[in-house]
């Protein structure tokens, strides 16, 4: 009989509790709290009319060196500052930083989705840090004409009491030159089971880092060579340039709600290692299409799957955003590797310079079909019937 004892009773609803308190208390999938600096100092903002003295206070935020609260519209020796979103957003001088502790799940994986735009034409980055992991993400290249850019970085989460800071590790001449962020979010990523049916874990890139449901333009996916610790799980971006992660939202995706626009030519390289068995056959096969976003054709894609290499180009089709391909390879040990690049370096038609290309979606590796199984079992029986002519 399945009845049970107070005891027991009592502990699982103790277990419920306490498992409720810690999702309680890690931080939620989103917006860190005002990060997206529209929440106003005591005082007010400075462009409201705010005494001077408010105006480094960005609430919930810790600050270090010169940080201040930037408003839409607002110039800065004779340029435009651009906000990513909103009215306000911060701007790090020299060596600046902002911070705020999170409360996480010790042992899980995080990405923290953010944007940033720079104030001079000269290089600028942005280290972002939770202790002990760090990565400094160049802000250099414009892959939008928005003169904003949103970035994904991930994290193994060491301690449950965390600090997510934001460094600009710049030294200038001009102390108002420095990186402008906004929208700041963290999202708990979780690693998809792999399929039985298909050697690739998230293939179909369903799972990856914060999105909002109405930005626009997607997150770029910067160099990120450790496959433990990356914001698109299972996959790594092993060239120096970003790729970027898209929605159905705002762009035509093959399959479900999130695919891959690879950019950049062979600089945005993604890659996965998944397991064979050596000298089986497999296919390899995905969905390769356009993004709905005017890129300018040809689009065509390098994808790579053991020591084969292919060329393929994408077709045009006014019914579909999208075709499959597919590759076969024999596999030559137990790990094999599959990457894509896109072949060409393509922008947008409608403004010439935001960075663009083929979309890549639903991979799959699967073992080709028993034909050269057959070919191995007759083998095989012709062998046994040579051993027993021998034998007679
Ligand atoms: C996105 O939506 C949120 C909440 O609905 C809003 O505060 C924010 O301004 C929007 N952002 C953009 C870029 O439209
Ligand atoms: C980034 O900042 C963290 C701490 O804020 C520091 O430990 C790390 O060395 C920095 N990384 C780089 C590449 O400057
Ligand atoms: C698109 O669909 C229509 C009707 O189903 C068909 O006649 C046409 O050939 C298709 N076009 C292409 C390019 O496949
Ligand atoms: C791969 O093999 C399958 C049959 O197993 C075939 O249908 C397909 O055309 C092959 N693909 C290429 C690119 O050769
Ligand atoms: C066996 O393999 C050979 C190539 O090694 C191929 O030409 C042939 O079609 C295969 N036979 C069968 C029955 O699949
Ligand atoms: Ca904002
Ligand atoms: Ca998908």
């Amino acid at each position: 009989m399945a009845s049970t004892s107070p005891t027991t009773k009592s502990f699982r609803l103790f277990c419920l509790i306490v498992s409720h308190l810690a999702v309680i208390l890690a931080a939620e999938d989103g917006l860190l709290i005002n990060g997206d600096f529209e929440t106003a100092p005591t005082g007010g903002f400075a462009d409201d009319g705010a005494t001077s003295d408010s105006r480094d206070a960005v609430p919930s935020w810790k600050l270090t060196g010169t940080v201040e609260l930037v408003a839409s519209g607002q110039k800065q020796g004779g340029m435009i500052l651009i906000v990513p979103e909103g009215k306000h957003a911060v701007r790090l001088g020299n060596d600046a930083q902002i911070s705020q502790d999170v409360k996480l799940e010790k042992g899980e994986i995080y990405s923290i989705t953010f944007s940033a735009s720079r104030t001079c034409a000269q290089l600028e980055s942005l280290n972002v840090s939770v202790s002990p992991a760090s990565q400094t993400i160049d802000l250099q290249t414009l892959y939008s004409v928005q003169g904003w850019d949103t970035y994904a970085w991930a994290f193994q989460a060491e301690e449950e009491d965390a600090n997510v800071v934001f460094t600009n590790p710049g030294m200038e001449d001009d102390p108002t030159c420095g990186p402008i962020i906004d929208d700041i979010a963290i999202k708990k990523l979780f690693v998809p089971t792999k399929p039985k049916d298909n050697a690739v874990l998230n293939g179909d890139f369903e799972e990856g880092p914060w999105m909002f449901r109405n930005a626009s333009l997607g997150v770029l996916l910067p160099t990120n060579l450790d496959e433990e610790t990356s914001s698109l799980p299972g996959w790594i971006v092993e060239s120096n340039r970003a790729v970027r992660y898209i929605d159905s939202y705002h762009f035509s995706v093959p399959g479900g709600k999130r695919a891959l626009e690879l950019l950049s030519g062979k600089e945005g390289i993604i890659s996965q290692m998944v397991t064979t068995t050596p000298n089986k056959p497999y296919t390899m096969s995905f969905s390769l299409g356009h993004a709905g976003d005017t890129c300018k054709q040809p689009l065509a894609v390098m994808a790579f799957a053991g020591d084969q290499a292919e060329n393929i180009h994408y077709t045009p089709n006014a019914n579909s955003t999208f075709q499959t391909a597919n590759v076969n390879f024999t596999a030559k040990a137990e790990r094999t590797r599959v990457a894509f690049y896109s072949v060409y370096y393509n922008t947008r038609s409608d403004d010439m310079s935001s960075l663009c290309g083929p979309v890549v979606d639903d991979i799959r590796v699967v073992v080709s079909g028993g034909v050269r199984g057959l070919n191995l079992s007759g083998l095989r029986f012709g062998f046994m019937i040579l051993i027993i002519m021998f034998m007679v």
